[in-house]
């Protein structure tokens, strides 16, 4: 079967490789043949952030990259890019860029970096490779990754036979909002989020500060929405961007949002305004639900909240008006205060109760393309994985958590499932997973730490070889088929040369793959052949996606929303949607999700509350130099009362100390403003970086992440709760800098 499709495959390849503007062979000379053959556009797709809009990079006469706009054709984006994928350039140019591979080293005493080749490179990582493949197992090696250049190497690690391989975006992100909604409707709502935004009445967000996390057909949606004058309700302890232009927000207390959703879904149901045919139908476990919540009400978890008892009472009323076409937005970073599958499994419930799950205005069902999957020969099963490192730990876990591997690589694990080296590819691990000084002590323990990054990131200062990857305007990658209302296939071509020594991330695994016989699987010169392989397994070519950018699959509105007609089966234990988890109740949670208090600041400290801002992604833009200039900084967002009591004043400049004693590298300035409450200080995530090779970013602003010393870990799936952290105000610099 295999030895069949590998044929036609290496056929089909080469042939396509001839016809083609392939990329290596685009740039053969210095002279771009897009400027040659007068192609004036190429088609990509974003990787500033991972919404991945697809849009086209226009040429200037000298056949040089000078602007990227959106595809009009791409429904993610409709033609316009958020202003960190406008700047995307601003990756490519760079000067603070890694240019060369760099392998540790001592000199004079001292440990830093030496220059190498590749072939060095790569012989010296191998040689690491074997011995501990040879000592302890292929399993012995993980990988964390996120972004398109990680995917190249998990395929590397599942030839190998490893399957250690984790991602940020879980266990730090949105994987109690997967396992909640799975555990209750049978599906997740993965990325892009199958919520009808468009199409909505009332639009509920819990967090979710839509417009400042700039996810974009989501944030136009919501524009739309607002311009329609439609209901929309944030719960925000901060008045964010939405919240300003919303008809309700409701400035929770921090940290009490479950007692809301229990008194929310109280009212639904004793004042019974839910969607009574649709539960009846198709839910499992109403009438335990109904006593549950008996005592739930809005006037109990106003004394919880700090909310009003009416307003909670009316913002139901106000979404049952609006049920079906209503969604209590899943949110997408959810990992707060480690009860937070059950967090989301109540906002589930409600979305159930309000019948929205599969109904227009509520959650679609999404489409993607049937693509032939890379071909390959057969990946060895491993002889274990983090799962076996569990030990009775996040048995709900539908994914790879981060954290759990970090565990199998501390000191502290006695047990014989040990890592021992780690390859990090796209992830800036110290600025992402709390509780950094573990995080080092893990990557102390490891025998090979590579990093592959684009930029000398904080992780790069730990790795044992670092591997200057391209930028994604300088390579191919996978297709983009990502889930939407219609199924779109979007590609990503070069439009420049890559700069400097780097290469791209699809290269060196097919360079390492060799030093292991593994080049069977990464049987391709340029990963251009392998998309032009796939687009002509779906009847398209590169060439012909070169010139549109995208396919678009077109779909009727009915395969979107549920047919009311027919039956319809979950993909639960029950095949309903299940208010009452068994599921739950076996692994020994609670089967319907329980309110429970966390712990408050201590009298002089502060929740540190962190989010986005709509110009800067993660920790990856603060050095891009478009961006930077739009914000170089964070600031401390205090109330006036706060900053009365300290004698703050807008501008003041503070460092940060947390509940551990851990105080902030750099200082920040204080921005005085009614949109906090006196409970908590906020910050933008992404600054604060501590490596001096980043020229523009280093030193500026504070770093939430090394802040957050104290980590409320989901028992279900492993999330770690990030905001049980507290921080008082420091005026003058700690003693050590810690870099
Ligand atoms: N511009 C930009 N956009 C992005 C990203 C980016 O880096 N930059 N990253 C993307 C990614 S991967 C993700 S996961 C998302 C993250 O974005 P979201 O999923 O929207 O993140 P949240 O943590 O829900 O939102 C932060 C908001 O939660 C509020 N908040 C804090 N504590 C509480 C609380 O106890 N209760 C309630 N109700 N609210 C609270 C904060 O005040 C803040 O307004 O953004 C995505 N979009
Ligand atoms: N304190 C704190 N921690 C958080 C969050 C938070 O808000 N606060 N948010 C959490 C969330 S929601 C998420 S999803 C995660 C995100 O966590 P990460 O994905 O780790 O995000 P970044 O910090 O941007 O790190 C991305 C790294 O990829 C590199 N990079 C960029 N482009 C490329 C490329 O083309 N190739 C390669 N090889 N590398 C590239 C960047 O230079 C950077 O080092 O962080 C989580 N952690
Ligand atoms: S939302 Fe912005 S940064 Fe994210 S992929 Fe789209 S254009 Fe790029
Ligand atoms: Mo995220």
């Amino acid at each position: 079967m295999f030895q069949a499709s590998r044929r036609d495959f290496i056929k089909i390849a080469s042939l396509g490789a001839g016809g083609l503007l392939a990329g290596s062979q685009l740039w053969a000379d210095s002279d771009p043949l897009y400027k040659r053959y007068g192609i004036k556009k190429i088609p990509t797709y974003c990787e500033v952030c991972f919404w991945k809009c697809a849009g086209w990079v226009h040429f200037d006469k000298s056949g040089k990259p000078y602007k990227i706009v959106g595809n009009k054709a791409d429904p993610l984006c409709n033609g316009r890019f958020c202003p960190r994928g406008t700047a995307g350039l601003g990756m490519y140019t760079d000067p603070d860029r890694l240019k060369v591979p760099l392998i540790r080293t001592v000199r004079d005493g001292k440990q830093t970096y030496k220059e190498a080749t590749w072939p060095q490179a790569i012989d010296y990582i191998a040689s690491k490779m074997r011995k501990i493949i040879d000592e302890h197992g292929a399993e012995s090696l993980a990988l964390f990754n996120h972004g398109s250049g990680g995917k190249h190497f998990s395929r590397l690690f599942k030839a190998l036979g490893s399957g250690n391989i984790a991602a940020p975006s879980y266990a730090q992100c949105r994987g109690p909002r997967e396992v909640a909604f799975h555990g209750t409707f049978g599906a997740g709502v993965n990325s892009p989020e199958n919520t009808d935004i468009k199409n909505a009445k009332c639009l509920v967000l819990i967090g979710s500060h839509l417009g400042e996390n700039m996810h974009n057909a989501q944030v136009q949606e919501m524009s739309t929405l607002i311009d329609k004058k439609a209901c929309i309700i944030a719960v925000d302890p901060r008045l964010s961007t939405v919240a300003s232009k919303s008809n309700f927000w409701l400035p929770i207390k921090p940290a009490t949002d479950m007692a809301l959703l229990l008194a929310w879904i109280h009212v639904l149901i004793h004042e019974n305004i839910y969607d009574k045919p649709y539960v009846e139908r198709h839910t499992f476990g109403f009438e335990d639900l109904k006593s549950h919540v008996r005592e739930m009400t809005p006037e109990w978890a106003a004394s919880i909240t700090g909310l009003k008892a009416d307003q909670i009472r009316e913002t139901a009323w106000e979404m049952a008006k609006a049920s079906p076409a209503v969604i209590v937005h899943p949110g997408r970073h959810v990992t707060w205060y480690g009860d937070d599958t059950q967090r989301i499994r109540a906002v589930a419930i409600l979305n159930a109760l309000l019948g929205s799950w599969g109904r227009k205005g509520g959650f679609y069902f999404p489409a993607k393309a049937k693509i032939p999957s890379y071909p390959h020969p057969g990946y060895p099963k491993p002889k274990w994985t983090w799962k076996d490192t569990l030990n009775g730990r996040y048995t709900m876990t539908g994914s790879a958590v981060t954290n759990a591997i970090i565990d199998a690589s501390h000191p502290d694990n006695t047990t014989d499932k040990k890592i021992k080296g780690w390859f990090v590819v796209g992830t800036n691990l110290i600025h992402t997973i709390p509780d950094q000084k573990r995080t080092i002590e893990a990557l102390n323990n490891q025998e090979l730490v590579v990093v592959v990054d684009t930029m000398p990131m904080e992780i790069t200062g730990y790795a044992d070889v670092v591997l200057p990857e391209c930028t994604y305007l300088e390579r191919f990658d996978d297709l983009r088929n990502s889930q939407f209302r219609e199924a779109t296939i979007a590609v990503r071509m070069p439009v420049a040369k890559p700069k400097y020594l780097s290469k791209p991330a699809s290269w060196m695994v097919r360079k390492l793959s060799k030093k292991f016989g593994l080049q069977n699987h990464f049987d391709y010169y340029d990963y251009g052949e392998i998309l032009d392989w796939q687009l002509g397994q779906v009847g398209s070519s590169l060439e012909k996606v070169r010139k549109k950018g995208l396919i678009n699959y077109p779909r009727s509105e009915k395969a979107m929303y549920m047919d009311e007609a027919s039956p319809m089966g979950f993909h639960t234990a029950t095949g309903k949607i299940e208010l009452y988890s068994f599921a739950m109740e076996d692994e020994g949670y609670d089967p319907m999700p329980v309110y429970t208090p966390h712990p408050e600041p201590p009298d002089g400290y502060y929740r540190l509350n962190y989010g986005r801002a709509p110009m800067h992604t993660f920790s990856r833009t603060a050095n891009n130099a478009h961006l930077n200039q739009l914000m170089s900084t964070n600031n401390i967002w205090v109330s006036p009362s706060v900053a009365k009591k300290w004698n703050l004043k807008d501008g003041t400049e503070v460092w940060l100390k947390n509940q551990d004693g851990k105080v902030s590298s750099f200082p920040a300035e204080i921005r005085l403003t009614e949109r906090m409450g006196n409970d908590s200080v906020y910050m933008v995530h992404g600054f604060g970086h501590s490596e001096k090779r980043l020229t523009k970013s280093y030193g500026k602003g504070i770093c939430d992440t090394e802040l957050m010393t104290k980590v409320m870990i989901d028992p279900i799936m492993g999330g770690t709760g990030m905001r049980g952290n507290f921080v008082t105000f420091q005026l003058t610099p700690p003693n050590t800098i810690e870099t």
